[in-house]
């Protein structure tokens, strides 16, 4: 296999190194912060490839359902704006060792809802980033382990979902979580 096909759970769970808002998807995640309101990063990133549309949209949440910002490990989707995806969940990571030794329930928990809100729209498709792991610093051969256990518990209870794409910025960041991944062999 070379670098850039690697792949885990039937095909179901492939990793692939490049820039998350080019994926032509059903629904890319947004390792966003609480404000919804944009910020460096791929939340930068995301905002900047999606036009004006994905704020808007993210405004309308913060004075409806989020007036308060979005909860770590919550999720909220919106238009993906001129993104090749139609939608966009946005999450927010944990900031590592600011929550008490729960950073890995949380990370686990902005995976899993985002999965299971995708499946409830009927999104078959969805592409990562490895959340958390800039600037929130999550150290990123841990957060191998979470996300890979998190990710093969929930397609063996029957998500449906068709392929979920973790997306690297760059081929050293998909080895090393090669190197840390527990997907079943
Ligand atoms: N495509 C794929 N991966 C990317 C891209 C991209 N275009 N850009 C960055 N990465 P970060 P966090 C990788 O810092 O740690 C924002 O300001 C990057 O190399 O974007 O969850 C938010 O507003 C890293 O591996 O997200 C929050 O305030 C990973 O994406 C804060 O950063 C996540 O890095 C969230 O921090």
């Amino acid at each position: 296999m070379t670098a850039s096909t690697h792949s885990y759970c039937d095909d179901r769970i492939r990793l692939t190194v490049g820039d998350l808002t080019e994926q032509a998807v059903d629904v890319i995640v947004n390792a966003a912060n609480s404000s919804l309101l944009g910020g460096g990063g791929v939340d930068g990133a995301i905002h900047r490839a999606g036009g004006p549309a994905i704020l808007e949209a993210c405004r309308a949440l913060r004075q409806s359902e989020w007036p308060d910002g979005l909860p770590t490990g919550q999720v909220a989707i919106t238009t993906g704006g001129k993104l090749p995806a139609p939608y966009v969940i946005h999450t927010v990571g944990p900031i590592y060792g600011q929550h008490d030794g729960n950073e890995a329930v949380l990370l686990a928990a902005c995976y899993r809802n985002a999965i299971e809100l995708a499946a409830e729209r009927g999104l078959k498709r969805i592409a990562f980033p490895a959340i958390s792991t800039g600037v929130y610093g999550y150290p990123p051969e841990s957060a191998a382990r979470v996300v890979s256990r998190t990710l093969s518990e929930l397609l063996a209870s029957g998500v449906a979902v068709d392929e979920i794409r973790l997306v690297f910025f760059d081929a050293q960041q998909m080895a090393s979580f090669v190197t840390h991944q527990q997907f079943p062999r």
